[in-house]
């Protein structure tokens, strides 16, 4: 499915919807956007952007979908029916990764991605409107993207998703976390061997490339591989004009370029889906972009995540997926379900639903929770429920955390004194990290597995239990219930 497909369901079903009236890409039409994200609105595809020709068109969060069910434009995306329940969905999805197999990308010679090449001197990033986001940011971004780069050593191919500043026509800073995978690739390897990079950024192809691209799968994984997989259609790719990587033909927009060795210009800062804006404006390193290939009518996909319901939220949910089915197919741990509540808490916290039985098991299981680089650094809650909890119902979930755990057996304090200090860590302000405050980060055993209700009473209070059967039919006829 390319972005048009999805998009014209994504119409159909509400997720999104056409906005012909013109808007700027300074601030403007972040700020739409921002609305439509506080309220689960239709998300806006902007027709007409100020200054740039008909049919550039400036797509915003196309998979957020509604508040009460945000995995819903997931499911279209990957052919469910929208109204699937998220723990069928989510455990679907995990059983493609981990049962159905990696299948390999092909190469075909051409694709849509190519109706307009700009090589050398005509290749001009600013071509496209990417939009200004906040009145904060260093510049204008792209977040939305596919990033392909090449292991030189092996013939792994990495994409990734990492926030990018447009410079200039030419010139792009690249948000190189160290830790993170092409990131490595660059410190690591070309930049040692002072040798170029090359890298392209794709843009707008199937919005699964996006999603596998900022899923943290371990290193020599290809993304394009998982998403066969998923799709159970090898990814088709084409060549790129100015290097040897491959990109999805299927993209609205690929730039092309080179990292060079030893360069490093601004970037940020910019507002983040933890909720503030991550700076300082830091050095990092530059692409600088050697050609642009388009389809006719391009279409720029982008995330405005410093607030609300964004595709952020959505898309560390997905992350979630392939780490459960790891410990459900390939650890055998005993996880129902695990859910990122955004409703409730943004990215900062995870939920896991477990059938455990044991004391020993429940903290298995969330030390395991912590244990990937994105949890370690950016979320500070981890709790555990009862196994046949709906991670959907937030309600039920939060009373579940706030009421059946015990603050003095059950909430336990994960390294307060040996936090992560990185300037990822989210929960503390530049000040902070740069005076070395420890991080602190907590997990809640809210399972009930040792409530006895022969001595405690019900485990839970429901309507249906607390109001017996004759009084709820008179109240359903005298009440109007
Ligand atoms: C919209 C968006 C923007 C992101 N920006 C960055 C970024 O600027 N730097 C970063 O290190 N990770 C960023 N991430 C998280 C990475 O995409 C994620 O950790 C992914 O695993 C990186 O790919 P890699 O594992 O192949 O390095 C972003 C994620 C999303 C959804
Ligand atoms: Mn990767």
């Amino acid at each position: 499915m390319d972005l048009r497909e999805y998009l014209k369901k994504a119409k159909e079903e509400g997720f999104i919807q056409e906005v012909e009236s013109e808007v700027d890409w300074r601030l403007e039409a972040a700020a739409v956007s921002s609305l439509a994200n506080r309220m689960g609105l239709p998300r806006p595809w902007f027709k007409k952007v100020r200054g740039y020709p008909e049919g550039y068109s400036l797509i915003f969060d196309p998979l957020s979908g509604k508040w009460e069910r945000p995995w819903a434009p997931h499911a279209l995306l990957l052919g469910f029916d929208p109204n699937i329940p998220y723990k069928e969905f989510f455990e679907n999805v995990a059983q493609q990764i981990f049962l159905g197999g990696p299948v390999k990308p092909i190469s075909i010679s051409s694709g849509p991605c190519k109706e307009i090449v700009d090589a050398g001197d005509d290749a001009n990033v600013l071509k496209f409107p990417f939009p200004l986001l906040t009145d904060f940011d260093g510049g204008r971004y792209t977040n939305y993207n596919v990033i392909i780069a090449k292991d030189p050593d092996s013939p792994w191919v990495n994409w990734s998703t990492y926030r990018a500043m447009i410079h200039s026509r030419k010139s792009i800073g690249m948000m190189f976390n160290p830790g993170q995978q092409t990131a490595d690739l660059y410190y690591y390897k070309y930049e040692p061997r002072e040798i170029d990079m090359p890298i392209c950024i794709s843009l707008g192809s199937d919005p699964l490339h996006f999603l596998a691209s900022c899923t943290p799968f371990p290193a020599a994984i290809s993304e394009a591989e998982i998403v066969g997989g998923i799709r159970k259609d090898p990814v088709k790719l084409v060549p790129s004009e100015t290097s040897d990587l491959t990109v999805p033909a299927d993209s609205e927009i690929v730039i092309e370029g080179v990292i060079r060795p030893r360069e490093r210009a601004d970037e940020g800062p910019a507002g983040e889906f933890f909720g503030f804006i991550m700076g300082p404006r830091s050095l990092m390193p530059v692409m600088r972009v050697t050609a642009v290939t388009h389809r006719e009518n391009p279409i720029l996909p982008v995330t405005n995540c410093a607030m609300h319901l964004s595709d952020c939220p959505s898309s560390t949910n997905f992350m979630l997926i392939p780490l459960f089915g790891f410990y459900k197919y390939a650890m055998g741990m005993p996880v129902e379900s695990i859910r990122v509540p955004h409703p409730l808490f943004s990215c900062a916290s995870k939920i896991a639903a477990t059938n455990a039985t044991s004391k020993e098991d429940v903290t298995w299981l969330a030390h395991n929770l912590w244990m990937t680089m994105l949890t370690a650094m950016s979320f500070q809650l981890v709790g555990i429920v009862d196994g046949d909890l709906d991670l959907t119902d937030e309600e039920l979930v939060l009373e579940e955390l706030m009421r059946k755990a015990s603050v003095a057996e059950d909430w336990h304090d994960v390294g307060r004194a040996e936090g992560v200090r990185s300037w990822y860590s989210v929960f503390q302000t530049p000040q902070e990290k740069r005076e070395g405050k420890p991080t602190a980060k907590v997990w809640i055993d809210g399972t009930t597995k040792e409530w006895d209700e022969n001595k405690m009473g019900p485990k839970r209070c429901t309507y249906e239990l607390l109001v017996p059967d004759e009084i709820r039919k008179r109240i359903d006829k005298e009440w109007g219930g």
